[in-house]
């Protein structure tokens, strides 16, 4: 099978496609042969990895990253971005505890090789309790059977503090502050972009911690935090479907688009609102998807997009092959709708 294109390209630059919107996809933590030949049959662009394996219990080293940047490469596909080192890497700093000052220091290292190695973009969160979903809920049950994610507050009413008190949304603001003033200096200098991700789900506190990227105005307050270009989110549409349904993810295009503050997307949408949603199939939603990239394209969107969370089809792999296919074929045919309507072709 000659799936392996051509010689190595030479960088980020070298691998067509980063200048306009496109469709990548990702969601595992190992570039394997497998996943780079799905990822092209499908037509992507490129792959992001999320929490990919690399060796180090505080920090990414250089030569892991640019070896992992190369392999992706050698496929003809562009490596987009790393989503989330390991949580413990910087969960100090989030919770502003006594090792914050010695995790920002490994955190500023591993953004330094990430731009001596060429990877444009790494992603993070704000969620020291992580993403929440429910069990035992009948809305864990999609179309046709396919099994989905769900949460519903109500059961969740009696949980236990995740991290021994209650942070309350002033201290995670100071935290947040601290952090990112002492990371985006660094990331302007390596010449790579910080990725913010909602709190999922996007309610006002879990496990006694407050998720303060939960709606339009703290991302707009994040935004204001420090004056930069290295700050950026990457906007799960998941989320702000969660957030508000179909208008405010149109809000935060409008405001973060047109402010380059958009880097990259999660293309995944739900029914319901944070305190209680199912997550479902493109397309049966509350997003009227091919408006929503009309409206990224028409504001000058230059990113990527991947799928999220799918919905577990019958018969599918672990990592969701199948949801994975149905997903990115159907953002690659809005895309070309959407490029097809500007073109005057529609
Ligand atoms: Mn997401």
């Amino acid at each position: 099978m000659a799936v392996v294109m051509g010689g190595r390209p030479g960088g980020v630059s070298g691998v067509p496609g980063g200048d306009h919107m496109r469709i990548s996809i990702g969601q595992f933590n190992e570039a394997t042969h497998e996943k780079m030949v799905f990822a092209k049959q499908l037509g992507c662009a490129g792959v992001l990895l999320n929490t990919p394996r690399l060796p180090g219990e505080h920090r990414w080293e250089y030569e892991d990253l640019v070896r992992l940047r190369e392999y992706v490469e050698s496929y003809g596909l562009r490596l987009e971005a790393l989503e989330n080192t390991p949580k413990h890497f910087y969960e100090g700093a989030m919770l502003g505890t006594s090792e914050r000052d010695r995790q920002i220091e490994h955190y500023q290292a591993t953004i330094r090789n990430v731009g001596r190695a060429g990877i444009p973009i790494l992603g993070y969160h704000w969620m020291p309790s992580s993403v929440w979903r429910s069990q035992g809920t009948p809305l864990q049950i999609g179309r046709g059977g396919a099994r989905v994610t769900a949460f519903d507050m109500a059961l969740h009413a009696d949980s236990p503090n995740t991290h021994g008190r209650v942070y309350g949304a002033d201290e995670m603001w100071a935290n947040y502050e601290y952090f990112i003033k002492a990371v985006i200096p660094v990331a302007e200098e390596a010449g790579i972009k910080l990725a913010l991700h909602p709190d999922d789900p996007p309610v006002p506190m879990l496990g006694g911690v407050a998720r303060i990227f939960s709606s339009f105005e703290g991302f707009k307050r994040g935004s204001e935090v420090i004056e930069s270009d290295a700050w950026g989110m990457d906007f799960c549409m998941g989320c702000w479907s969660e957030m508000g349904g179909h208008e405010t993810v149109m809000r935060g295009i409008e405001h973060f688009v047109p402010r380059g503050k958009i880097l990259y997307c999660h293309c995944r949408d739900v029914v319901g609102p944070a305190d209680r949603f199912a997550e479902c199939f493109l397309g049966e939603g509350q997003m009227r998807l091919f408006e929503i990239f009309m409206a990224f394209k028409k504001h000058g969107f230059t990113g990527f997009l991947i799928d999220d969370h799918v919905p577990h089809m019958i018969d599918d792999s672990e990592w969701g092959h199948r949801g994975r296919a149905h997903a990115t074929g159907y953002m690659l045919a809005t895309l070309d709708a959407v490029e097809a309507v500007l073109a005057g072709r529609g």
